[in-house]
């Protein structure tokens, strides 16, 4: 079996070893980071999601798969970041109140710090208020959102609201994402931009903050 199927159905088994051992094999075969995580890592966790959706499988099982992706993520983030170069500008991170889906925002995270932007990373289960608190004692340039769930979205139009109420609206830029997003809901909600994956991030981030 081809290294970055075997990664897949390792992360799908729950099998933390196994994915950190093969995701440093598929290193030392000269696979690129980059690939390993999307076509390996990623790959897996949307068959798990698939397998969830339809009930095959149940929140320990998932919650077991994401602690795997973390072995993989573990051995991947020094080789994401060293992309980087100079810094340019601090970027608000958080997963939304009531969410506690951290992946994603976790790769958003380091794939920013790999572009040469500082993150201050709030977590996940983050307020609204901690949010603009947050923007306005680190002087960051953008604020970016994580939702997984259509329950926890409409917490980004908070956020947005409160930016605005607070005249902080327009000095901070708001950036959305996370697998329910899209860039209609930005726009509907106000938000300043939708990022549809980590790489996409980046380059909006960078747009953004030009
Ligand atoms: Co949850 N979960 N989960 N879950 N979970 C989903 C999201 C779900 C779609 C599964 C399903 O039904 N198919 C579903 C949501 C349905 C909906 O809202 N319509 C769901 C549910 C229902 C739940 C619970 C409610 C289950 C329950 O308790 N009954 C519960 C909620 C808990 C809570 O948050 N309050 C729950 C819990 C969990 C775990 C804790 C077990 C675990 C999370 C562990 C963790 O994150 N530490 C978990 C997981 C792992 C998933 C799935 C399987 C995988 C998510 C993931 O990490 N994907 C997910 C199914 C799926 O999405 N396929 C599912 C990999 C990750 C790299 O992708 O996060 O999409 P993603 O990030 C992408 C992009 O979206 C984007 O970039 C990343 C890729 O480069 N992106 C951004 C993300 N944030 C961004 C921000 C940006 C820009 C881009 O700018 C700021």
């Amino acid at each position: 079996m081809e290294i970055l199927t075997r990664i897949g159905a390792a992360l799908q088994e729950g099998d933390d070893e196994a994915v950190g051992r093969l995701t440093g094999e598929a290193l030392a075969e000269g696979l690129a980071p980059r690939r390993i995580l999307d076509e390996g890592l990623i790959g897996g966790m949307n068959a798990i999601g698939e397998q969830f959706r339809r009930h095959e499988l149940f929140l320990p099982d998932v919650l077991l798969a994401a602690k795997a992706m973390y072995a993989g993520l573990d051995r991947l983030q020094p080789l994401l970041a060293a992309e980087g170069g100079a810094l340019r500008g601090k970027v608000c991170l958080g997963t939304v109140r009531g969410d506690l889906h951290d992946i994603g925002k976790n790769l958003v995270a380091i794939m920013l710090r790999g572009a040469g932007f500082e993150v201050v990373d709030l977590g996940r289960d983050v307020a609204p208020r901690r949010f603009v608190d947050a923007a306005r004692e680190t002087g960051a340039l953008v604020v970016g959102m994580s939702a997984l769930l259509t329950t926890t979205m409409p917490v980004m139009k908070e956020v947005v609201d409160l930016l605005r109420a607070e005249g902080l609206a327009g000095r901070v830029k708001t950036v959305v994402g996370g697998a329910p997003l899209s860039a209609a809901y930005a726009k509907e909600i106000g938000a300043d931009a939708y990022a549809y994956d980590a790489a996409h991030a980046i380059e909006v981030v960078k747009r953004l903050t030009a």
